[in-house]
């Protein structure tokens, strides 16, 4: 279990102990094997308790605001990760409860996000966007991959000089608000795009697979230090890429 998903059921289990606390207690009595006395409803089965509501976790930031400099700076990471990444998960966590969704985990969320509101798709995407994107980053990066990443990127673009103009490219030529993403399909690696917040993994994303990298090139993103040269705050980036978890992320 990756500390994101333990946060998340951390989270859960609080949420659920929280909300199921005066249903179990109310029916502890009933709850100790066949007593004598059971003097109501014999054979009737005791009402299921609801559910508790998914609880999506904003993951630590794994290193400090400045940590990324001087390809990110603590400005627009302190901003990036306590207002925007903030907002996004209280307002997915909002939505949720406001939309009674019931689902397991936030994988079955992720999947059928088609189903709810455009604030549970914007706002479920900005959360676990965000999530994934300061784990696949570190200071001072992690050189060149290496091992199956490499050999994968070789595979499936030739090199990895290849393969960084391609993920650049994609990144540049989103227009608007989005991601550039390099994922898993079938075994095999494939770079992309997504709009606002969509993810690959959504049953609405027009770019589908298994997220191994991302980067945010929304202006938010950037536009303190490089303002409008989201070029400049590409090429900078590759400097703190993270290889060893987009390695822990493959299949
Ligand atoms: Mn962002």
């Amino acid at each position: 279990m990756d500390r994101k998903q333990f946060l998340s059921r951390s989270l859960k289990v609080t949420m659920g102990t929280f909300l199921a606390g005066p249903i179990l207690a109310a029916s502890a009595g009933c709850s100790t094997p066949e007593p004598a006395d059971s003097g109501g409803a014999e054979g009737s089965p005791e009402p299921m308790p609801p559910a508790a509501p998914l609880v999506l976790a904003q993951v630590a930031l794994p290193y400090a605001y400045n940590a990324l400099e001087p390809s990110i700076d603590a400005q627009t990471m302190e901003i990036h990760y306590t207002k925007h990444h903030t907002g996004y998960v209280k307002k997915a966590n909002a939505a949720i409860l406001e939309e009674g969704i019931n689902v397991k985990d936030e994988a079955e969320l992720v999947a059928n996000v088609g189903k709810y509101s455009t604030g549970i798709r914007n706002n479920v995407g900005g959360a676990v966007n965000h999530n994934l994107f300061w784990e696949v980053m570190a200071p001072g990066g992690t050189g060149m991959p290496d091992g199956k990443v490499l050999d994968a990127i070789n595979a499936g673009f030739g090199d990895f000089e290849m393969f960084k103009t391609a993920f650049t490219e994609a990144g540049m030529k989103r227009f608007g608000s989005g991601w550039a993403w390099l994922v898993e399909q079938d075994g095999k690696l494939a770079i992309g795009s997504t709009a606002n917040q969509d993810n690959p993994l959504m049953d609405v994303s027009d770019f589908k697979g298994k997220p191994l990298l991302a980067l945010d090139v929304w202006e938010h993103a950037y536009y303190l230090k490089y303002q409008n040269k989201r070029n400049e705050y590409v090429e900078n980036w590759w400097k703190v890429v993270n290889w060893a978890n987009v390695a822990k992320r493959m299949g």
